[in-house]
């Protein structure tokens, strides 16, 4: 039997370091992620459990791995993509750790920081022993950030933050938090806001039914007095936190097939040893036809992935180019979740099986970092020129 993803043999486009790479984190995620998933999704992923497995993320040099210098570990991007991968295939919420972490949190700060802010933060961030959240989101704005009500107003030389921000994944957990916020002259500019800043607070949100297995939380900024050396001094337009988003939709790409994948290889595995009417279900024509079909938009989705990766790698890749490959890979790895999740029949619906959890958690990737609907109009307005937002 071919595995899922070696049907058209893509690996042989991959170099052996990026092989090995790969098969180092499918290592982590068989030991640290696979036995402990199920009961992480059903009680909701813990504080401890967060810190646990960002240390190992970072001694495993996967926090910030694209980026260079700082205790970075310097991978280029199709290596990134490639973990963004496998750690999917664990769990979503895995995978978003170290996408808020890497491409968010710690990028703001290395793209647009202070040398002085990325030696405090950074060596720390990459090891796992401090963690980031970003905080663009707000309760009424989330699709278009650029209404966001969080104001920063300048006194004296200190800074004063105001608003609230929504959906902030490891917001509660998080030591430093990067917050845009609109500023007395109308720009948009990022500010590091420490945990334990007075009138800052981060409650978490309860009752999800997807996304279990990470913490997110609200961020809710009441006269966060901050000094000057706290804004993030390169960038003071959207362009700051929309360039984050690139780098993390990047990861998406490559990371939601990692949860189709796994999905479809449980509902093969299923499919040969389940007897119905007498004989395997995958003995079915319709069920070939289901595995066929599902086989081959995971080769076209990581074809897709593999080429943007080339293109990040060679500095040319475009956002709206991003925008295709987050929109194709993450909605044909819902259909492939959901599909796989009828062939387990009742028992798809249970924790025992990945499928209905990695289906759930698409439902929060398909919304996150830019919705469908954005991501339609983002290559709309590539192929038109027309802006077809407002
Ligand atoms: P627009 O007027 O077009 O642009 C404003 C400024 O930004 C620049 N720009 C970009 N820069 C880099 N990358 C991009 N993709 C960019 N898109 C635009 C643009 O050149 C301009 O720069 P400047 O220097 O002239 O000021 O912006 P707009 O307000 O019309 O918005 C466009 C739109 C709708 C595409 C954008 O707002 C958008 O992408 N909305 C979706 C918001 C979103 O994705 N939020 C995600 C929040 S973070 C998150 O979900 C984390 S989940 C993480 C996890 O757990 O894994
Ligand atoms: P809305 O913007 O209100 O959209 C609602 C619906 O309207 C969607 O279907 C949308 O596509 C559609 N829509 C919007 N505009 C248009 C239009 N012009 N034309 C047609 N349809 C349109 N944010 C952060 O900043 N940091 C985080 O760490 C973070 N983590 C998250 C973790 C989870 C689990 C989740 C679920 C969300 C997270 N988010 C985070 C927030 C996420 O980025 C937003 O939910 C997302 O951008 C969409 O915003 P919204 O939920 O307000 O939906």
């Amino acid at each position: 039997m071919t595995s899922p993803l070696e049907l058209l043999s893509v690996d042989h486009l991959l170099s052996e370091e990026e092989r090995d790479l790969r098969d180092a984190v499918a290592h982590f995620v068989d030991d640290r992620v696979r036995p402990s998933i199920a009961d992480w999704y059903e009680s909701g992923l813990s504080t401890s459990a967060v810190r646990e497995l960002a240390l190992e993320a970072g001694k495993l040099g996967l926090l910030g791995m694209h980026l260079t210098g700082y205790g970075c570990a310097g991978t280029n991007a199709v290596s990134y993509g490639l973990a963004c991968m496998e750690l999917e295939a664990g769990d979503s919420g895995v995978r978003s750790l170290v996408s808020v972490q890497g491409s968010l949190a710690m990028f703001a700060i290395w793209k647009f920081g202070s040398e002085e802010q990325k030696q405090q933060w950074l060596p720390r961030m990459a090891a796992g022993e401090l963690i980031g959240c970003f905080g663009l989101t707000e309760p009424d704005f989330g699709s278009n950030p650029a209404g966001m009500r969080t104001r920063a107003r300048r006194d004296g030389d200190d800074w004063v933050l105001d608003g609230t921000k929504m959906w902030i994944t490891n917001g509660s957990v998080a030591d430093v938090a990067v917050v845009w916020a609109r500023c007395d002259d109308t720009k948009v500019r990022g500010f590091l806001v420490p945990a334990g800043t007075p009138g800052f607070s981060a409650p978490k949100i309860g009752k999800k039914l997807s996304l279990r297995a990470s913490v997110t939380s609200e961020l809710v900024l009441e006269g966060v007095r901050l000094p000057s050396s706290a804004v993030l001094p390169e960038v003071s337009s959207l362009r700051g936190p929309l360039s984050c988003l690139n780098e993390a939709r990047f990861g998406i790409v490559f990371g939601a097939l990692g949860a189709a994948r796994d999905c479809l290889a449980s509902a093969i595995d299923y499919a040969t040893t389940r007897e119905v009417f007498d004989k395997p279900l995958a003995a079915f024509q319709l069920t070939q036809a289901k595995l066929a079909d599902m086989a081959l938009e995971l080769q076209k989705g990581y074809l897709l992935a593999l080429h943007l990766g080339r293109l990040k790698d060679d500095g040319t890749l475009r956002p709206e180019q991003v925008s295709l490959g987050k929109l194709n890979n993450v909605r044909e790895a819902l259909a492939i979740a959901r599909e796989c999740r009828t062939i387990l029949g009742a028992n798809g619906i249970t924790l025992e099986y990945p499928v209905l959890r990695h289906a759930n958690n698409l439902e929060s990737v398909l919304t996150y970092e830019g919705t469908s609907e954005v991501h339609q109009l983002v290559i709309g307005q590539a192929l038109t020129g027309q802006n077809a937002f407002g």
